[in-house]
């Protein structure tokens, strides 16, 4: 189980709140399709993910960025058991949409990236720090039921 200070946990829920869900995830996704382009793989029926130009106009990209946004927001909800509570999560990645894990670290740094370009000197390190660490635990959440 993590250990989280109370410093940490209000970093988490602080950074949280500042955070505009319509425009972090679908940035964030956005990102990772352009970043890592072979993320694109899962996503087909998304249609036309051509061009940055594309991905960023693309409602399906924006709708399952809130999507994934709203994961998260489980997780800030659930710090003290983010395991059990992307159990389900996990399973479905794994199990269902085979998304090589690999790819979970690499959206979980274009959030850090997006919401660092929001929060500007608000996003101090210590701040970071405690944001890496809680998407650190997502990430390991959700590589749990992987074999
Ligand atoms: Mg995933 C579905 C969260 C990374 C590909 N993702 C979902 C769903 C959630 C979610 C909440 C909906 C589950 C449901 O319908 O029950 N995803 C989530 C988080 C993270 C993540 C929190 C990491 C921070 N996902 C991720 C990555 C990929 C991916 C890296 C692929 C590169 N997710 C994916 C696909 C679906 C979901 C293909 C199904 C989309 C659909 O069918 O509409």
């Amino acid at each position: 189980m993590v250990a989280w200070t109370d410093a940490e946990r209000n970093a988490i829920t602080s950074v949280f709140a500042k955070l505009n869900p319509d425009v972090v995830g679908p940035n964030a996704l956005a990102r990772c399709l352009i970043v890592y382009p072979w993320t694109q793989r899962y996503f087909s029926k998304f249609g036309n993910l051509y061009s940055a130009e594309t991905i960023l106009g693309n409602p399906m990209v924006a709708a399952h960025g809130k999507v994934v946004f709203g994961g998260l927001e489980m997780a800030v909800k659930n710090l003290d058991d983010i395991k059990k509570t992307f159990a389900p999560l996990s399973e479905l990645h794994s199990e269902k949409l085979h998304v090589d894990p690999d790819n979970f670290r690499l959206l979980a740094d274009c959030l850090t990236l997006v919401i660092a370009g929001q929060m500007g000197a608000a996003f101090t390190p210590e701040v970071q720090a405690a944001w890496q660490k809680f998407l650190a635990v997502v990430v390991s959440a959700l590589c749990r039921q992987y074999y």
